[in-house]
């Protein structure tokens, strides 16, 4: 039972980074009372919260259960694991618990596309949002993305917009009750986040919410795992490296080329993608099924997808070093990540791949990276904290070292290469055991790779 005592109780934020920061925000422009916990002793967003408004009251340490039943809502923070048992127990309560796209979801007042997935979000939304710059759409880009890039989704509220485009999270769809997206798309599901869920289904489950009220629904045909579950009724555009059947995006060949296709209409060369990889052939066809929902012309999808460079830290090419290829891939912090891109790297070179991976590994099973790396791998150069955890996964078949620093690991990885191999960071892990974020490893990175001899 919520205590009846309260008096016009206010809602709580829960967490005061960049989200906390944005519902903060959002509920100083909508002059609606709130408070802020958050278990960190200096949260990120705390100097800037201070300085937007003094008043508010924020309450640093461990959640304390009895303050949280008196909120009126608690708007938690993608960080925050809803089994926290001070969290959990207002839940229990009747405590309603929602979050940033939660309530994005109710105020938009212009159609969303929202897509989530392990892998390859980041990469197809701007993929999506360089074709829609192509059409001269007044689109808004947020949501789970780097933060140096793009802004928490509240902020695009701010703005009058036609579109709203949405990287979304599974932690951020677990307090989401109803998207109401008018395009959603989950475009892979593999591994990732066990820490912070009981099972695979359990992760998947939360990934599934952002079919909720949906009016239509992208389908990649290549993951099984891509499909909404039953209670979700919706028309389906379906994209994937087969040939498309009538209004599906897919490949066709042509000359001994492959072409990505709308049905029989052919649209650009896969060898027009500036990305390698031909797990970013399924990302464009991604961006390209998204772009069909949308009623996007031909004309602009093509000319987006042959212009879009990718992001930093996603298999970013970074130098050729005596006929070795040095690629970040700092972005990979899962196991399907990593695996995908030692695979797809190495399928259009001579040489082989030289992996530099580890880091915090989530509790994840790294069994699944062993596959590609036996049919693609030199060796791999092991760091960080569950150095010895990936190690034990790739024993014997796979040479392997381990080395203290980044610094060292390219060394020790520039040693062992030869002419046409590649040296990718694609860690498999998160990097917070050494690192800041993954820009600070990426970037340390290129650094290491730029001081080589
Ligand atoms: N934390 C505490 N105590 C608290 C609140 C948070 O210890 O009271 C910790 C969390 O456990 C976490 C860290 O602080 O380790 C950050 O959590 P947060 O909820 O404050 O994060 P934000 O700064 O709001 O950033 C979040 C996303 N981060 C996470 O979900 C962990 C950002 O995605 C996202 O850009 C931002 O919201 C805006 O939407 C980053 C990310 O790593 C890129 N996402 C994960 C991923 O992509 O794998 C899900
Ligand atoms: P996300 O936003 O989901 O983390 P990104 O676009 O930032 O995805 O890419 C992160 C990493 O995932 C990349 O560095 C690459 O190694 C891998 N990746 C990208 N797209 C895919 C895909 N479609 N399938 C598997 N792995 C992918």
């Amino acid at each position: 039972m919520i205590p009846s005592s309260r008096q016009n109780p206010a809602s709580v934020i829960v967490g005061l980074g960049d989200t906390g920061f944005s519902c903060a925000r959002y509920f100083i422009r909508h002059s609606r009372q709130f408070r802020v916990v958050d278990t960190r002793p200096h949260p990120p967003r705390l100097a800037d919260l201070a300085n937007l408004k003094p008043d508010v009251e924020v309450e640093l340490g461990e959640f304390r259960a009895e303050r949280l039943l008196e909120a009126r809502e608690l708007v938690v923070s993608p960080g925050v694991d809803l089994r926290t048992p001070a969290l959990a127990a207002a839940a229990r309560a009747g405590v309603p618990i929602t979050g940033d796209i939660d309530i994005f979801s109710r105020e938009a007042r212009s159609p969303i596309v929202a897509v989530t997935g392990s892998n390859g979000k980041s990469t197809v939304v701007a993929m999506l949002a360089g074709i829609l710059d192509q059409a001269n759409v007044n689109y808004g880009l947020g949501g789970n993305l780097d933060g140096r890039l793009f802004r928490p989704a509240l902020d695009l509220l701010e703005e009058e917009r036609d579109w709203y485009l949405l990287e979304i999270s599974s932690f951020q769809l677990e307090t989401t009750q109803q998207l109401n997206a008018d395009v959603a798309l989950i475009l892979n599901i593999s591994p990732d986040h066990l820490d912070r869920y009981d099972s695979l289904d359990d992760y998947t489950r939360a990934k599934q919410r952002i079919f909720r009220g949906c009016s239509r629904i992208v389908l990649n045909r290549d993951e099984p795992c891509s499909r909404p579950p039953d209670s979700a009724a919706a028309p389906v555009i379906s994209y994937g490296l087969d040939a498309p059947a009538p209004g599906q995006a897919g490949l066709l060949p042509l000359d001994g080329e492959r072409w990505l296709a709308s049905g029989n209409q052919r649209y650009l060369p896969v060898q027009a993608l500036k990305m390698p990889g031909d797990h970013n052939v399924s990302n464009a066809l991604a961006a390209m099924a998204l772009a069909l929902a949308m009623g996007v012309e031909r004309e602009h999808i093509v000319a987006g997808l042959a212009a879009f460079a990718g992001l930093p830290h996603r298999c970013q090419w970074v130098a050729t070093r005596v006929g070795v290829d040095y690629y970040n891939d700092s972005k990979a912090t899962n196991v399907g990540a990593a695996a995908a891109a030692v695979r797809n790297l190495a399928a259009d070179r001579a040489g082989r791949v030289l992996l530099i991976a580890g880091g915090v590994g989530k509790d994840a099973d790294f069994a699944p990276l062993a596959p590609a790396m036996r049919e693609s791998a030199r060796a791999a150069v092991l760091i960080g904290r569950d150095a010895d955890r990936i190690a034990a996964a790739l024993e014997p078949e796979i040479p392997l070292f381990f080395a203290d620093t980044l610094d060292e690991a390219v060394s020790t990885a520039r040693n062992q290469a030869l002419p046409g191999d590649a040296v990718l960071l694609s860690p498999a892990c998160a990097s917070f055991d050494m690192f800041e974020n993954f820009q600070h490893r990426g970037e340390s990175f290129i650094r290491c790779v730029e001081g080589l001899q």
